[in-house]
């Protein structure tokens, strides 16, 4: 039998060799901070008002225009199924042949008070518009390139047209920019030469008056969206994605920065090799959504989806019967997946080589502004609630406010609510009072029921809750 004080040494024995083991484990994932030249410039989400702003807007629209358009998916008398701003890939169509559809470019319907009044009414809060795609058009006339609005028989500066008109609608505008331009001779995809070094650091410096020029002509611009950032060409010059992100911001105090711009010091993009975010919001989300119950991660940082109508085409594609298009129920609740996970949704818009939108796409704006209008309180400012997800739908939250958005509706008409350790649901209403009734049924696991009048889409209840007292409780008091 051990004495009192030989126990007391073997305890104090085993103190240190935890403390040193733990200030061993300590000191191991301090060493794992890889020191980074270009890696990410902060850890966590950033305050500051502009990057609230963008964080509450929640809804944003995409707009994909450029000479694509034209063609809208057929070269040659083919028509073409991928993406119908790739068309110039797919159809191998040399630059200066495809830079001809220039001489066609004169959208006659193009009115930007419209477009402007159209988003307004569809109630997204900023809209993401491609100053210039892979292709190397650009929508404003910039003085560093010949292939530019200012060139076409339509000549006036498109650009300002939108900044102005959506500025004036209370809308945000974002910038696409494509750093690959398929029409500049000294892009290269990879640099493998002294001669692909130079001709790239001269597509650099041509980029940055590119993104100069259009910062200093549009200083209202509240984001910066790259894109075309991928290839090992930009990766071998991460050094660049890193200027270029502290240039705009040097430029324009506030402006927010895609991860898609951003490469480290080893090539890793959107998160540098500490694991930290580059840039403000990731952006890798396209077309695909978090997975809400694995990828809660994600609630960590800021982050935005964007999401085609079509299953894979950004620009005017004339013929929309060769994929499935989503519905407008389909559309919300991606929008409401995205913000139930604490991300921004952008829907995008291929608009017609004529200044018009297509009518699915009209009807589809349409759609989602009616919804908006009645339930957008779940949306805009609103956040990860921190509930377990069911299946009904999605949970989202603001402030003390957590609403469930409803999307499918269970036989039994009661929707299940489990509630956070230590808090009890006291009411849930629809967004217009009405009371409805909740049971609890176990411990932390409630049912509200169903509207008595269902409103035949999707809909949203607004709970409230409150820590859990004395009174009450009866599953929690039997079960402990
Ligand atoms: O290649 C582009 C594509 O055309 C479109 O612009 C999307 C939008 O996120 N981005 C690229 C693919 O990731």
């Amino acid at each position: 039998m051990k004495t009192l004080r030989g126990r007391f040494v073997c305890l104090l024995l085993l103190v240190s060799i935890l403390g040193i083991g733990m200030s061993a484990r300590a000191q191991e994932t301090e060493k794992k901070e890889i020191p980074l030249k270009y890696g990410a410039t902060y850890v966590g989400k950033r305050q500051d008002d502009a990057m609230k702003k963008f964080r509450e807007n929640r809804l944003g629209a995409f707009i994909h225009w450029g000479l694509y358009a034209i063609p809208g998916g057929e070269w040659n008398g083919k028509v073409y199924n991928g993406a119908a701003e790739w068309l110039k890939s797919w159809a191998k169509v040399p630059s200066d042949e495809w830079m001809k559809l220039m001489k066609e470019w004169n959208p006659k319907q193009f009115d930007a008070q419209t477009w402007a009044k159209m988003m307004k009414d569809m109630g997204v809060k900023y809209v993401k518009i491609t100053t210039k795609h892979h292709e190397g058009f650009c929508l404003w006339s910039s003085k560093y390139s010949k292939y530019t609005v200012a060139h076409t028989p339509y000549k006036k500066d498109i650009w300002g047209e939108l900044v102005k008109a959506f500025n004036d609608e209370g809308i945000d505008v974002h910038f696409y920019f494509s750093v690959m331009d398929w029409s500049h001779p000294d892009w290269r995809y990879d640099i493998k030469t002294a001669e692909d070094s130079v001709a790239f650091s001269r597509f650099l410096e041509f980029t940055d008056n590119q993104l100069r020029e259009l910062a200093e002509r549009y200083p209202t611009v509240k984001d910066f969206w790259f894109d075309g950032t991928w290839d090992a060409s930009v990766k071998k010059n991460a050094w660049w994605t890193a200027h270029a992100e502290q240039m705009l911001k040097e430029l324009l105090p506030g402006v927010t920065v895609n991860s898609r711009l951003r490469a480290d010091d080893y090539g890793k993009r959107h998160f540098d090799s500490n694991g930290h975010l580059m840039g403000d919001y990731e952006s890798g989300y396209e077309r695909r959504l978090p997975d809400p119950i694995k990828d809660v991660q994600v609630t960590q940082w800021d982050w935005e989806a964007c999401m085609t109508l079509p299953e894979n085409q950004w620009g005017y594609h004339k013929d929309w019967s060769l994929s499935y298009v989503k519905t407008p129920v389909e559309v919300l609740e991606r929008i409401v997946h995205a913000v139930s996970m604490g991300g921004n949704m952008v829907v995008n818009f291929g608009p017609q080589p004529d200044g018009d939108f297509r009518p699915e796409e009209k009807e589809m704006a349409a759609a989602i502004g009616e919804w908006m209008r009645k339930y957008g309180e779940c949306i805009y400012g609103c956040d990860y609630a921190g509930l377990e997800k069911q299946d009904w739908g999605y949970y989202t939250r603001h402030g003390e406010n957590v609403y469930m958005v409803v999307f499918n509706r269970p036989y039994s008409s009661h929707l299940i609510v489990k509630s956070s350790k230590g808090e009890q649901l006291v009411s849930a209403e629809l967004l217009d009072g009405t009371r409805l009734k909740v049971t609890e049924t176990a411990r932390d696991e409630y049912h509200v029921n169903m509207p008595v009048q269902d409103p035949s889409e999707p809909f949203v209840i607004r709970l409230h809750f409150e820590k859990a007292g004395e009174n009450g409780k009866k599953y929690r008091e039997a079960l402990i």
